[in-house]
């Protein structure tokens, strides 16, 4: 089992797209086994996305993503992170495919609805950055009674 970082990014909180993201996550499958909201500070903003700290829109991509609430989890399942990264689409929303939560609901590439970690070795890294271990939580989905 795989487990990979996800994050409704402001504009998603702001737009009422939290439970849209959940579910189709859940929908497919997918456990949820952390989930937050916090309101990101610079500083994690900086260390999140510094592999673009010498892009030119890298002051504006902190300036967004701490602009106001997100909702961080983390999601695991099969293949999780490959499985997320087709469910989000494509980065730029004028190119993601329709179906994708970015080609449904985003317009903007400064304004892309989500986040999900593009390899295991950053959902790793984000997900050590974003949660303690004790916040990720052990439990089983499959056996029980009342799962239907
Ligand atoms: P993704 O992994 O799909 O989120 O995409 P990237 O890591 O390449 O980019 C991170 C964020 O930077 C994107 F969500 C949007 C933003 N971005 C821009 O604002 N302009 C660009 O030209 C490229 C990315």
């Amino acid at each position: 089992m795989e487990r990979t970082f996800v994050m409704v990014k402001p504009d998603g909180v702001q737009r009422g797209l939290v439970g849209e993201v959940i579910s189709r996550l859940e929908r497919k499958g997918l456990k949820i086994v952390g989930l937050k909201m916090m309101w990101i500070q610079e500083e994690l903003a900086m260390e999140h996305y510094a592999e673009h700290a010498e892009k030119p829109f890298f002051q504006s991509l902190v300036d967004y993503i701490t602009s106001g609430p997100v909702v961080a989890m983390v999601v695991e399942g099969k293949d999780a992170v490959k499985v997320v990264r087709t469910l989000v689409g494509a980065t730029n929303p004028v190119e993601a495919s329709p179906g994708t939560i970015r080609g449904d609901f985003g317009l903007d590439i400064g304004r892309n609805v989500v986040h999900a970690s593009d390899s295991l070795k950053s959902a790793e890294r984000e997900i050590s950055l974003f949660f303690d271990a004790e916040e990720l939580i052990d439990y089983s989905k499959s056996g029980e009674e009342w799962l239907y």
